[in-house]
């Protein structure tokens, strides 16, 4: 059974109960002059996620083991965008990589780096957690999945939402820190703090090297 050093305590999981999900690694988040950038952030806090992601997916790829990626974004009538979302601006007005998180449009996409396989479930979702109006927990039941290694971006938003909803329905959740970004230093920081405090509140943390280690010991 991999054993992985995590905090607050070791993480482990059984080859055949685990999955590792991707959180929206998409191209409108992550690169130079898409949605990210153009509200002012600092996209070199997420792309610094690539390598380390690749490297943990390469591993979990040669073990035979789940990927399921997510992409946050909405139909091209935006019929499933809150009109709350849609009010803050951005939503499926013109980007610099096509219209602004509608699926079908390159930058909602994910980064080339980072592409599936096929085979490997993409799940679409409207909101910031991958369970809210999606396919996920069917996808995990049916292959009774009970672990989620949980990467992507961004940290606070995305990852945070969809950890805390795979708590609340009973998944344990193990966040490698590298393997996740915040356009915001403090909100990575304290994001992975949160997760980990009071014992575990929402899940566990630890570095993608401790856990691709933990793997390649079952070899
Ligand atoms: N995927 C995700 O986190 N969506 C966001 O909008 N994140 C921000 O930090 N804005």
């Amino acid at each position: 059974m991999p054993s992985v050093d995590a905090r607050p305590s070791t993480f482990t999981f059984e080859l055949d109960n685990v999955a590792l999900l991707v959180i929206d690694m998409q191209r409108d988040f992550l690169l130079p002059g898409g949605f990210g950038e153009s509200l002012g952030n600092d996209v070199s806090q997420l792309s610094r996620v690539i390598e380390p992601l690749s490297a943990l997916m390469a591993a979990w790829r040669a073990q035979g083991l789940p990927i399921i990626h997510t992409r946050e974004g909405h139909q091209p009538d935006l019929s499933d965008c809150p009109p709350s979302k849609l009010a803050r601006g951005g939503i499926g007005e013109q980007g610099a990589f096509g219209r602004i998180l509608i699926r079908g449009e390159y930058g909602h996409d994910i980064v080339d780096e980072l592409a599936p396989l096929a085979g490997e479930p993409v799940v679409d979702k409207p909101g910031k957690g991958a369970f809210y109006a999606t396919e996920l927990q069917e996808l995990l039941e049916k292959d009774n999945i009970q672990k989620l290694v949980v990467t992507g971006v961004t940290t606070e938003v995305c990852v945070h939402t969809t950890v805390r909803e795979a708590n609340d329905r009973g998944y344990d959740c193990l966040v490698p820190a590298d393997c996740v970004g915040s356009y915001f230093p403090e909100f990575q920081r304290v994001g992975l703090e949160m997760i980990a405090a009071q014992g575990g509140i929402f899940g566990w943390v630890a570095d993608s090297p401790t856990v691709i280690a933990a793997l390649q010991e079952q070899k």
